[in-house]
């Protein structure tokens, strides 16, 4: 009875088991005789963040006895996914922790099931910020991940009468039991106020800050654990605190209630992700966030620094501070402004230090999607930093006239300040002339990158730019989200592909035994099975599991083309009608991913998937042979169901427009085919998997932009061709919207009538055309079984632990602990 069980503490101490019960009874407060499921969650967390922070204190002194050169990886983003399955391979405590919870009546897929993943990004620029930390954990590097603890992560996506509604994201409420929350671990952050001028006793002309209000960053910390090496790291993310608290003052005036109202208003800093990707929104609280994130870490990496006692020339020697994206750029100016409002360093000395400290990664190839500020919003939040950026600019344009002095329009083009009616601050100017290195994330878009977007930066800056081809974790992608096809791999070359994933080469020699082939197919069928079960459940449509599962899951974008995709559906809809034993090859498709809430052309699409998919699913005619499947709120959770599953993985963006995907990687590691266009990282894979191993189609990037310039019209494609024509017909006459003719008429006015910007009918027929050969292929199975394994065995090259490595060796300078 209770009596027995509610000691915990003398149960053996240190096992699992015991640990959890423990944590059930006196962190939890609660009786641990029989825990339900989402408190033996809880306390297993918390057991698991003991051992975490253990190895954590021990890491840290690692570095501080070496004095290492530190990496700071600053983000807004990160999307970690979910930790328990993840944190128990990386502790070598799978085995122990299925034994614990099966004492206590329960199995791991159910306790991991309560587990409420922290949506803290958008997609692959934070996904691809998480891989790295966890490739930073596995190669000992002395790294830090510095991001925002937004409250509300990114929208939680449903799916009511075909169309996305959001709700809100509310991932801490239960408590959050991975974190540490250091409560008395604040920093100040200032925000408006003027800056007054002032003469010192030296006579130096002095900049200070005056008014402007304060909010407290609070850190919190989440561990993440390289791969069984006994070592941490740290992704600190920044909670904000009301700092009126502090101020006794304040309470003293008698505004009582208008006191609480401006904390509640200092705390919003930090209350929700913005949710929308390439489009980026010029919102006075998104610039807030930015400066809040660069704040607070820069007065950790300068606390951390003054520890060491030595001069601050030597900062660049110990502290590298990568931006991913434009997003944490701001910390170039607050960088500046530590270094020569408060350190009285001259500028000259400030500046060499700081264009030695940051490096920046580019994200994005879409013009309209580099992040300019309104120069009036700028100077309200961040008047020192307005000026300091203005002051930059003036020694920029300097040397760029003296470097290039016939040039006259070049000034004007590559000013960190854009002028016209209204002037903007350029992110990715002040990135690039404040960073000793400049990277894109695949090999095409680094060459995009100095060709075009940064052709001029290139021209003055050209020693930094460089590439970092973009990786995915193998632990999280391979190893945890399959863990049947991980040990079939491990049977037969044993484990070392873990942590160097290039070993997956020795898979190639099996790729023709017919035994191998057999065993690697009925691996995926049953993942195949397992995923059909989960939509029967979430959608109530019965698939078959033999059918070819087309799979396109990403965020939604016109340039990512998932019209081109349902385009596709409808001409195979089209066949099967006129001819009900055509011999298509049975398939699924599945869609997946959120809509920016703005973005009403995604948002339509997405209706249009969903009313094709209700059409086709419901015909008789149809039966078997096809089927459209939505899933709802596309994540990490349900990328790790997925990925496992997906015959033909679908990367269809127009050449140039999709800067690398990593979405492709994950799905080619689990042996995924991908019809493809030549874009991003899709090339490379095709170099490395080989072309009969991929189905690549459509435009090259050169000729998206000659077919641009020469005057392209999508109606000739439509008149030429027959398919294609009955299909834009049926959309736009109503037929997948009967009780409302017009619905969808904006999608096809937008390919007829304004220009089809990402070119979907130009390649809509080469598609096609690439999709058949996939269904041949798909039609012999062993043949296809050998491609799969295939591609398995050539993706070594795309692990996260290889794009690190590069980053250390290459552009930071450091090496392992
Ligand atoms: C900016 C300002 C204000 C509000 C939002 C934003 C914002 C937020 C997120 C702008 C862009 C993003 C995300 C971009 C992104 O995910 N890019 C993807 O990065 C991947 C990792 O490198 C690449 O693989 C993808 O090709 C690229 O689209």
């Amino acid at each position: 009875g209770m009596r027995e069980t509610a000691s915990p503490a003398t149960l053996p101490a240190d096992t699992l088991k015991a640990d959890i019960l423990w944590h059930v009874l006196y962190s939890l407060g609660r009786d641990n005789e029989r825990p339900d499921r989402q408190t033996v969650f809880r306390a297993l967390a918390l057991a698991l963040r003991d051992r975490l922070v253990e190895k954590w204190i021990a890491s840290q002194r690692a570095i501080y006895a070496k004095s290492s050169k530190r990496v700071y990886y600053l983000s807004l983003e990160f999307l970690p996914g979910p930790f328990l399955r993840q944190n128990l391979i990386a502790l070598g405590l799978e085995k122990e922790a299925r034994d614990a919870l099966t004492e206590l009546g329960f199995t791991l897929d159910d306790v991991a099931g309560e587990e409420w993943e922290p949506g803290l990004g958008n997609g692959g620029l934070g996904r691809l910020a998480s891989c790295y930390l966890d490739s930073m954990a596995a190669l000992r590097l002395p790294a830090y991940g510095y991001g925002i603890r937004y409250a509300f992560g990114i929208f939680h996506q449903l799916i009511r009468d075909g169309q996305q509604v959001e709700r809100a994201d509310n991932w801490l409420r239960g408590g959050q039991h991975w974190e540490f929350e250091r409560t008395h671990y604040m920093h100040p952050v200032r925000f408006y106020g003027s800056v007054r001028e002032w003469v010192d006793e030296q006579g130096r002309l002095r900049h200070t800050l005056e008014g402007g209000s304060t909010v407290m960053a609070m850190a919190c910390d989440m561990f993440i654990p390289g791969y069984r090496n006994d070592y941490v790291l740290n992704m600190r993310l920044w909670a904000a605190k009301s700092s009126r608290e502090f101020e006794f003052s304040f309470f003293n005036t008698g505004d009582y209630i208008g006191a609480v109202e401006k904390k509640i208003r200092d705390e919003n800093i930090s209350m929700v992700l913005y949710p929308n990707d390439e489009a980026p929104e010029g919102k006075e609280l998104r610039l807030k966030q930015q400066f809040f994130l660069v704040s607070a870490t820069m007065q950790d990496i300068v606390r951390r620094f003054r520890k060491k006692g030595v001069a601050w020339d030597q900062f660049p020697r110990k502290n590298v501070i990568h931006l991913n994206e434009t997003h944490p750029a701001v910390a170039i100016p607050e960088l500046m402004r530590l270094l020569v409002d408060e350190e009285l360093l001259p500028w000259e000395e400030a500046w060499y230090i700081c264009v030695r400290t940051f490096a920046y990664t580019n994200h994005t190839v879409l013009p309209e999607a580099l992040e300019v500020w309104p120069e009036e919003l700028f100077r309200k939040v961040l008047p020192r930093h307005l000026q300091i950026i203005y002051e930059i600019n003036r020694r920029f344009l300097h040397d760029v006239r003296r470097q290039f002095p016939h040039d006259p329009g070049l000034l004007a083009r590559v000013s960190l300040i854009h002028e016209g009616e209204q002037r903007f601050v350029r992110m990715s100017h002040l990135a690039i002339v404040g960073s000793f290195s400049v990277n894109g994330v695949s090999a095409h878009h680094s060459n995009i990158i100095k060709e075009s977007i940064f052709n001029e930066f290139y021209k003055i800056f050209p020693e930094r730019f460089n590439n970092k081809t973009n990786g995915i974790t193998p632990r999280r992608w391979l190893r945890q989200c399959n863990p049947t096809l991980a040990w079939l791999i491990t049977e037969h070359i044993g484990t070392e592909w873990l942590t160097d994933l290039e070993q997956l080469k020795k898979l190639e020699p099996y790729a023709e035994s017919a035994g191998f082939q057999k065993a690697w197919m009925e691996v995926r069928l049953r993942n195949k099975q397992k995923l059909a079960e989960y939509i029967h459940a979430k959608n109530g449509i019965t698939i078959l599991p033999e059918s070819l599962y087309d799979v396109h899951v990403k965020r939604f974008h016109e340039y990512k083309r998932q019209l081109l995709n349902i385009l596709h559906v409808i001409t195979l809809y089209n066949r099967i009608r006129r001819d009900p034993d055509a011999g298509i090859v049975p398939r699924t498709f599945i869609f997946g991913g959120k809509a920016a809430p703005g973005y009403y052309m995604a948002k339509h699409i997405i209706q249009l998937i969903n009313a094709v998919g209700y059409t086709i699913n419901t015909d008789p005619r149809v039966g078997d042979m096809l089927k459209v499947v939505f899933l709802q709120n596309y994540c990490v959770t349900l990328a790790e169901r997925i990925m496992p599953a997906t015959d033909l993985s679908e990367q269809i963006s127009t050449a140039g427009m999709e800067a690398s995907g990593t979405g492709n990687m994950k799905f080619a590691l689990n042996g995924a085919i991908t019809i493809g266009t030549h874009d991003g990282a899709n090339i490379e894979m095709l170099e490395h998997v080989g072309d009969e191993n991929l189905f690549l189609f459509g435009l090259l990037s050169h000729e998206v932009e000659d077919l641009r310039r020469q005057g392209y019209n999508p109606r000739t494609f439509y008149e030429t061709d027959s398919e294609l024509r009955e299909v834009l017909d049926m959309i736009s006459g109503g037929y997948f919207s009967p009780g409302d003719p017009h619905m969808f008429r904006d999608i096809v006015e937008s390919l007829l009538n304004h220009g089809d910007r990402y070119m979907v009918l130009a390649d809509f027929r080469s598609y096609a055309y690439r999709q058949q050969d996939a269904a041949r292929a798909y039609l012999d199975q062993p043949g296809w079984a050998r491609r799969s394994m295939l591609n398995t065995a050539r993706m070594g090259f795309f692990s996260s632990d290889r794009s690190m490595g590069e980053y250390a060796r290459d552009i930071w300078g450091v090496e392992g602990v």
